[in-house]
């Protein structure tokens, strides 16, 4: 079985020495210059192929995502469409973004921001912070990732809503769904993370009026895709104290460019999509159960709804 590897974020060696303990009997080619018959690639693992490359492969058998985003597939518009997409659900990338969410949501909480500058000018200074249960968090998005970090922020004693399409029943979160209910989850939020997929219905939600909606000095983290935000409508609102400070891991264009306004914004805090990096270890053995799932006849999952854009 030839599996094509396409990546240009990730260390292939990893991958290789992954792949070759969770999947011995599989032939894993790095790259499409790896292939010399484009007739023999059963399977593509893919993080951002080239647009128009997948479909070169006449018998590909499922396209296997390497992050938990596909919108790196679906903005392909040569992307055959007559076999499986499969995303990625993956222990270590879920542990990675909960622990990321975790950081940031704690830090905006803490004010760690403000004791910087107190420490930068040698002031012993006791700032307020709430105790965790009237500290409300806010959680767009409750597929795997969110309700994950959702949780883990109830076992931190803060209360937790969360927003999503259709209502979810998580224990000890408030779940609020749909546009109709989209404001109230807003007006009751003050450290909002973003975790949606990116669709056309999720593209530039986070902008001037939904920021707009949270309380006044409301918190933004945002670890989804620069797409959702108006970067622009976030400056503004930083500017008028309608967001106090955000922490941001995704941009509208990455790497983010060395002249953008967000670098040397004093309260924004600056990542580069590290905030759940794939790893080898974990993701090597949950694609090798999807494709022996294939390799008997049984489907993978979770197979890519287009139609819902995830
Ligand atoms: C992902 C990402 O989609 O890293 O997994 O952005």
């Amino acid at each position: 079985m030839v599996i094509l590897f396409q990546s240009k974020a990730d260390d292939p060696e990893k991958w290789r020495q992954a792949f070759a303990a969770a999947l011995p009997e599989a032939d894993l080619r790095i790259g499409a210059d790896s292939v010399s018959d484009v007739r023999e690639v059963d399977y593509a693992v893919a993080w951002k192929p080239p647009k128009g490359l997948l479909k070169q492969y006449p018998n590909l058998k499922a396209i296997l995502s390497l992050g938990a985003g596909v919108d790196h597939l679906a903005s392909d518009p040569d992307l055959p469409t007559d076999v499986p997409v499969v995303r990625l659900i993956d222990p270590g990338l879920t542990w990675g973004m909960t622990e990321y969410v975790l950081w940031a949501v704690l830090g905006h909480h803490r004010r760690t921001r403000e004791y910087r500058q107190l420490q930068a000018e040698h002031r012993w200074e006791r700032l307020e912070v709430p105790l965790g249960p009237s500290r409300r968090v806010g959680v767009m998005g409750l597929g795997e990732l969110g309700a994950d970090a959702a949780r883990a922020l109830a076992a931190m004693r803060f209360e937790v809503a969360g927003w999503s399409n259709r209502r979810k029943e998580i224990d000890g979160i408030e779940s609020f769904a749909g546009q109709d209910e989209l404001g109230k989850f807003l007006a009751r939020t003050e450290v909002l993370v973003n975790l949606l997929p990116l669709t056309e219905q999720t593209t530039g939600l986070l902008n001037r009026h939904t920021l707009g909606a949270l309380p006044k000095g409301a918190c933004l983290v945002n670890v989804a895709r620069g797409g959702h935000l108006v970067e622009a409508d976030l400056l503004e609102l930083l500017g008028t104290g309608q967001i106090a400070e955000a922490t941001l891991d995704v941009f509208a264009e990455e790497p983010l460019p060395a002249s953008h306004p967000f670098w040397d914004h004093p309260r924004i805090t600056i990542t580069p999509h590290e905030a759940a990096v794939t790893p080898p270890e974990t993701a090597a053995a949950t694609i090798a159960e999807n494709i022996r799932k294939m390799e008997r006849g049984a489907a993978p999952s979770p197979i890519v709804d287009f139609s819902k854009g995830y």
